[in-house]
């Protein structure tokens, strides 16, 4: 058993930064996340941006701009979102892929999520895939239903192993449409897992209150760990989250305890495929 591999997923697209004034959403406010998260144990950033008004957005000038500066003052291994925000359209989501990160998102299926639906369409997904494959970006497949995860199986069969060769996925649990946040649900996943080329690695997240659970269960089963403001608002019953470092720090003490400490930015690079520095 390996170390573990912490991402922070600091933002995302759904919070409201009105709603949610420690959300990082400028340039220099993800910059600061980030190296703080990077000193405290996190190995990768999962990054969606915001505009001048803080909403969601794909704008190419931006998306380069911020994995500059994130490469500039960080060894994080730097993933933007190609799943934005629901309201996305597909060739934006595309274009993510041309902006330079080393890694990037690819969900594996529709979902329903919440009260909207979180379009991915087959070829969509397979055109995302190839894409990557061609700029050198590595994969991370989001699942958020199980059977999602035998769809990635059939995007290998038919067309291929990712760049780098290493299949990487990333289990986001308790999304209102998806599969439940639970250590069952973890532990089903783990098997379907299984039947994936060898030595494939998932991370596991869960949304709001299923957040614990499934840390723990993902650590139990030989998983990583995502964490942030993106899924978890809420820190224990009646306390906001303060801060995303809050969220890293209790991860990085969750796996010193399971004997599997953090793994640095290198050997997350090392893990995974990505090219060193
Ligand atoms: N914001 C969700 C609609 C991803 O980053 O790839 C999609 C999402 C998944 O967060
Ligand atoms: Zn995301």
């Amino acid at each position: 058993m390996t170390g573990t591999l912490i991402t922070v997923a600091p933002t995302g697209a759904e919070s409201r930064k009105a709603d949610v004034p420690a959300l990082p959403v400028t340039l220099a406010e993800l910059v600061a996340t980030a190296k703080e998260c990077e000193a405290l144990g996190a190995s990768i950033v999962h990054v969606h941006i915001r505009d001048d008004d803080a909403r969601p957005t794909l704008n190419q000038a931006r998306l380069r701009a911020t994995v500059a500066a994130l490469r500039e003052s960080t060894g994080l291994i730097v993933q933007l979102s190609s799943g934005g925000s629901v309201h996305d359209p597909e060739s934006d989501r595309l274009a993510v892929i041309d902006a330079g990160p080393e890694m990037a998102s690819c969900t594996m299926g529709t979902v329903n999520f919440g009260d909207d639906v979180f379009m991915n369409r087959w070829e969509f997904i397979v055109g995302l895939h190839d894409r990557m494959r061609e700029r050198g970006v590595v994969p991370e497949y989001e699942i958020f239903d199980l059977g999602q995860l035998t769809s990635l199986e059939r995007l290998l069969d038919r067309h291929g192993l990712p760049f780098g060769g290493h299949v990487h996925v990333d289990l986001v649990m308790g999304v209102p449409g998806g599969m439940p946040g639970t250590a069952a649900a973890v532990v089903a996943c783990e098997r379907v897992i299984r039947d994936l080329p060898a030595g494939t690695t998932f991370s596991a997240t869960g949304i709001g209150r299923s957040t614990l659970p499934v840390m723990l269960a993902s650590l139990a089963a030989g998983g990583h760990l995502r964490v942030g403001m993106e899924d978890t608002l809420t820190y224990a019953k009646g306390r906001p989250v303060d801060s995303n470092m809050q969220l890293v720090a209790r991860a990085v003490g969750f796996a010193q305890l399971a004997q599997r400490p953090p793994l640095t930015p290198a050997q997350a690079r090392d893990l995974l495929g990505v090219p060193p520095r």
